[in-house]
């Protein structure tokens, strides 16, 4: 890999200077796919990744079209979606792409001004400014459509002090395995058509007034097979960060297109979920049956020690357990990083999830792209899609 990759200034507070961020965003707020059998998803959710119960609307609390189970884990809340009968649009989306994300939503202070700002700047709209409102208070929420069919819901909710959101209660379980140290979502990825990042990243821009700190190209991002192209995606005070992707000519298929052809167009592809000790987070995620991408080989971890010399980096965990796990090691000036994906969480080879410790460095893990796109190859070979 390049190292001008890792000379990149990421400072975004220079980057923003001066500009008044005229959207801003305080995190993310859920993030809801739609599913062909939410019961069972949130099971998984559970079992697997251990996040906890915490919300529910179905024909119990009145909703007659749709139920939702909502999952919690430290800062992160994962909302699954299952239609109740065959004429929700939602029904739709699901035949379309399989299960996914339908919804990344942001937290705000001012759900109507977010709407205005987006749409007056060229956002399609998906839902108007709404107010819902309980014995709780109000939540006022409002949408536009990003890349493919994926949505931004603006959530205002400064008063309401209910669970999740009115529609919903409290869901009270009596099955509640442990977390695995999951803490909040560190960056979403969105996979895009062919000659379409730039519109993205324009988008992005335009709309949402973010900014692009980094960007890798085909000649940084490919194997001997396989190219793409990415460009991350910021806002003003860093809390978001939409890495965008293409796919790129190569000698073989694009893992990007892999996702795009399953998918049937643009879509979330990876969820980064952070944690502060990804040996015992991964540990507990194996043994609970998460499968994960094949472990990096031994040239790999015998380059490791090097690339964090020459950062004047001291690796905090034994690497013998990394290796062991398969978690992957990347450094830059500020620091290094830890991090391992997932294989495709359902049938289709569309989304997965990415576990990221970082240790000062605030980048993407570049070092690592070439060991992880090979070991995405040979899952692209076995499923005789490369
Ligand atoms: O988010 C990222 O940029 C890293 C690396 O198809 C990455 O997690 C980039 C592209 C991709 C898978 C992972
Ligand atoms: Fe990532």
């Amino acid at each position: 890999m390049s190292k001008d990759i890792k000379s990149v200034d990421y400072g975004l507070e220079k980057i923003f200077k001066g500009a008044k961020d005229f959207l801003p965003l305080l995190g993310t707020d859920y993030v809801e796919f739609y599913v062909g059998n939410a019961k069972q998803a949130a099971h998984f959710y559970k079992t697997a990744f251990g996040f906890q119960s915490y919300a529910y609307k179905g024909l119990e609390t009145g909703s007659k079209e749709t139920v939702s189970y909502v999952l919690k884990q430290d800062k992160i809340r994962l909302v699954l979606t299952t239609p109740l009968n065959s004429k929700s649009p939602i029904n739709e989306h699901i035949v379309k792409h399989g299960d996914g994300v339908k919804v990344i939503a942001l937290w705000v202070d001012d759900a109507r001004k977010s709407y205005e700002e987006t749409t007056s700047r060229g956002a399609k709209s998906f839902m108007e400014p709404t107010v819902e409102t309980d014995e709780f208070g109000e939540v006022v929420r409002s949408g536009i459509y990003t890349y493919g069919e994926t949505v931004h819901m603006f959530v205002e909710r400064k008063n309401y002090n209910g669970t999740f959101m009115p529609g919903f209660r409290e869901w009270k379980s009596e099955y509640n395995p442990e977390p695995v140290g999951l803490k909040y979502i560190d960056h979403m990825v969105g996979n895009v058509g062919w000659g379409q990042m730039n519109t993205w990243v324009k988008w992005y821009e335009d709309v949402m007034g973010f900014e692009n700190f980094l960007s890798f190209d085909d000649k940084q991002i490919h194997t001997e097979y396989s190219a793409l192209m990415s460009k991350v995606m910021s806002n003003g005070n860093g809390r978001i960060k939409f890495p965008i992707n293409e796919p790129a000519e190569g000698k073989k298929k694009s893992q990007i297109e892999e996702y795009l052809d399953f998918y049937e167009g643009a879509g979330v592809q990876h969820i980064a979920v952070a944690t502060d000790d990804i040996i015992s987070t991964v540990s507990s995620l194996r043994a609970r049956g998460v499968e994960f991408l094949s472990t990096p080989p031994e040239a790999y971890y015998e380059a490791v020690p090097e690339r964090l010399h020459e950062h004047d980096h001291q690796l905090k965990e034994d690497i013998e357990t990394l290796k062991r796990l398969g978690i992957m090691i990347d450094a830059d000036e500020e620091g290094y990083l830890l991090q391992i994906f997932t294989k495709p969480v359902e049938d289709r080879p569309t989304l997965f999830f990415e576990i990221i410790q970082r240790m000062g460095a605030k980048g993407f893990g570049a070092g690592n792209f070439k060991a992880l796109f090979e070991s995405i190859e040979r899952e692209q070979a076995n499923r005789g899609t490369l």
